[in-house]
């Protein structure tokens, strides 16, 4: 096992991976920007290093700084937490390449499924049911319309380097083709410098159901149930829940087994999560996401594994301490993301924490990076905490969570814990009667705020 691990981030995830590694005995180094001097991930560590100043590219993002902070340390390995460099290819190539292990997939699987055309063949060639679409990158006006016309309408462009819905168009029509292409292709040129854009055939109402997988690099691969994430404004998920309320349990065992087989053919190493559509009964493969997620801990919950420990586990080298029939899934996990933020608005809150409690009690869970006092820096992601709960059914959970919200008090910021009330009384949340569109409509007929 390793001797000391570098978290390449920041908040509560840098937090959540320092937790892991104490309860393993292992030594951890923060790395952290001027902006987080005072942040708990760095006080939390046994060391911290400043790389840089605050803007994510010259901090967070800096792989030279981090590389020297490893170096200056003796660092054996680097987490990568989720966003900044946890996706990058590159940086898990020139993490290994500088000795350290880089705590994730390999360099290959992760620019396989960075490129969602390549994910998309490599999960048709898994058996995993996709979405109908161009098997390849479209170049012209003329390859759109035959595309689509095969399809059949409405289609979404997509960008190849896409991901997290950032460049998607949808068409009606073939008379707005060509316009909606040229607007995908500037928008993904400028959100990821690659202008590649290929076709699917829209899937108008689904949930979003992703399955957490698990394997090492000896063949064995688990699969930890799935996780609803149907809740979602502009792309950010907001509330997460595991199993999904939209499955019975055989459509459950079979997804589970179809991808856990499709990730040990694969030959993958770590953590990773499918993303899925599902309407109608079927599902859709979208994106493989190759780290560990925001939502993880309600798999937590509810199989009692801790998938970061796991994590550090198959990145040592050390085979999986679970088989699938040892995986048991235990009642209800529901988690509320708690931004700074304007809960009618969302207009971002940072600001000094002026008063402080936390919720407890059995069946709670607070991941957070908070404290009284704490000054919440306006250059990072508005994300401060997340309230998870676990109870024998759902609507155990449910009472469980509103009781742990009701209970919470954060001071001298906005919070979206109104919202989370707000969501958590409505009756559709309660009947489980959403799609991935029904929040946007929520938010702006039940709220405060302007109509947008
Ligand atoms: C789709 C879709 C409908 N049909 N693909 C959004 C994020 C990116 N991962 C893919 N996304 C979507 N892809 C087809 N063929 C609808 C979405 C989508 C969505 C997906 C999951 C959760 C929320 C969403 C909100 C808007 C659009």
């Amino acid at each position: 096992m390793f001797d000391k691990i570098l978290i390449a981030n920041r908040g509560e995830i840098a937090v959540r991976i320092i937790r892991a590694c104490r309860e393993f005995g292992i030594k951890t180094v923060a790395v952290h920007s001027t902006a987080d001097a005072e942040a708990m991930h760095a006080r939390l560590a046994d060391e911290s290093v400043c790389i840089g100043p605050p803007t994510p590219r010259e901090s967070y993002l800096n792989i030279p700084a981090i590389i020297a902070a490893g170096e200056i340390t003796n660092a054996n390995a680097i987490h990568p937490g989720y966003g900044f460099l946890s996706e990058s290819a590159d940086f898990a190539t020139i993490v290994e390449e500088h000795g350290f292990i880089f705590i994730g997939p390999s360099p290959t699987h992760i620019s396989l499924m960075g490129d969602k055309i390549r994910a998309k063949q490599t999960a048709v060639e898994l058996g995993l049911p996709v979405v109908p679409g161009s098997t390849e990158a479209l170049e012209n006006a003329a390859a759109f319309a035959e595309s689509a016309d095969e399809i059949g309408y409405p289609v979404l462009i997509k960008a190849v380097a896409g991901g997290g819905g950032r460049g998607m168009q949808r068409v009606d029509r073939r008379e707005e083709l060509a316009a909606a292409a040229a607007t995908a292709r500037a928008e993904a040129e400028a959100a990821f410098g690659n202008d590649a854009l290929y076709l699917e055939k829209l899937v108008a109402a689904p949930r979003h159901i992703e399955v957490q997988v698990l394997a090492d690099q000896f063949g064995n691969a688990v699969h930890l149930g799935e996780r609803d994430c149907s809740l979602q404004r502009r792309h950010q998920k907001v509330l997460e829940e595991a199993p999904s309320p939209a499955l019975d349990p055989r459509q459950r065992e079979e997804i589970g087994a179809r991808v856990s087989t499709a990730v040990r053919e694969l030959g993958y190493r770590g953590v990773g999560t499918l993303e899925f559509l599902y309407e109608d009964g079927a599902f859709y493969f979208m994106e493989m996401n190759t780290r560990i997620q925001v939502e993880h801990p309600v798999t937590e919950m509810v199989t009692g594994i801790d998938l970061v420990q796991e994590q550090i586990r198959v990145a040592a080298g050390e085979p999986l301490a679970i088989a699938q029939e040892d995986v048991r899934f235990d009642g209800h996990s529901i988690e509320c993301r708690i931004t700074a933020e304007d809960p009618d608005t969302f207009r971002p809150s940072p600001g000094t924490v002026s008063g402080y409690h936390t919720p407890g009690g059995p069946g709670v869970r607070i991941d957070s990076a908070l404290y009284d006092g704490y000054r919440i820096p306006p250059y990072y992601d508005s994300l401060i905490s997340k309230v998870i709960a676990q109870a024998g059914s759902r609507e155990a959970c449910l009472m469980r969570l509103r009781r742990a919200l009701e209970e919470y008090v954060i001071q001298g910021v906005s919070t979206t814990i109104p919202l989370h009330l707000r969501l958590l009384a409505s009756q559709a949340f309660a009947e489980s009667a959403y799609d991935i569109h029904w929040f946007e409509r929520f938010v702006t007929e039940t709220g405060d705020g302007p109509a947008p």
